[in-house]
């Protein structure tokens, strides 16, 4: 059973990466970006209520995102195992997603973090946010905005995970294979 937190800043590649390990490991992919997007697609209450912290590069309130993934561990109990991309994203999402996952007899074989500087970032993000029509990609200074939010709320998950000896990193500049292929030696040996 292989459970992956894939990490990293906006645009570091982990909706990426993460299509291709849930591929070759047959992984079930659960991106919160994702899902609150289809929220916000649907019209829901829970959707309309993102949409105004997502529209900013702000985070969505810990409950909203954390209420979604138990969901969604508890409806695959059959799962060879998950790739959690984009979550969590604070020490309390980190902390419930441990509880829900000791409930379910389960636990988080490892933190990957990809790295990527600032420029590069933001350089991906503007292009991707002519294509996406996502308004947070579109604006320079929400991108600006979601790295500090990064930077200040989301970096200090990484020690929650460097203290239980499950973290790890890989670089996230250069062609979407050669990544890939660092993270699948990573996932290997799990
Ligand atoms: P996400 O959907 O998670 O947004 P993201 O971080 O931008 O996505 P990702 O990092 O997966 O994109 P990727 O690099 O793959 O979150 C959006 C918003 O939702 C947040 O700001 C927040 O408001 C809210 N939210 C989500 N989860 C939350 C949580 N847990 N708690 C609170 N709020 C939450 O792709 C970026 C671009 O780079 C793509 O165009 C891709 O093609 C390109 N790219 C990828 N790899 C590349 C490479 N090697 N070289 C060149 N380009 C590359």
């Amino acid at each position: 059973m292989k459970n992956i937190v894939l990490f990293g800043p906006p645009g570091a590649g982990k909706g990426t990466q993460s299509t291709n390990i849930i591929e070759k490991y047959a992984l079930i992919h659960l991106s919160t970006g994702d899902l609150l997007r289809a929220e916000k697609a649907a019209g829901t209450e829970l959707g309309l209520k993102a949409k105004e912290f997502m529209e900013k590069g702000d985070l969505v309130p810990d409950s909203v995102v954390i209420g979604m993934i138990e969901n969604k561990v508890k409806a695959n109990p059959d799962a060879n195992g998950f790739v959690f991309d984009g979550f969590p994203r604070t020490i309390a999402q980190a902390e419930a997603l441990d509880q829900t996952l000791q409930e379910n007899g389960l636990s988080i074989s490892k933190m990957i973090a990809l790295e990527v500087d600032d420029d590069e970032l933001i350089k991906r993000l503007l292009e991707r946010g002519k294509v996406s029509n996502r308004p947070d990609d579109q604006n320079e200074e929400i991108i600006a905005n979601r790295i500090k939010v990064y930077n200040a709320e989301t970096a200090p998950v990484a020690d929650f995970y460097k203290k239980q000896d499950k973290f790890t990193s890989v670089k996230g500049i250069g062609s979407i294979d050669d990544i890939f292929e660092s993270l699948c030696k990573v996932i290997d040996q799990l």
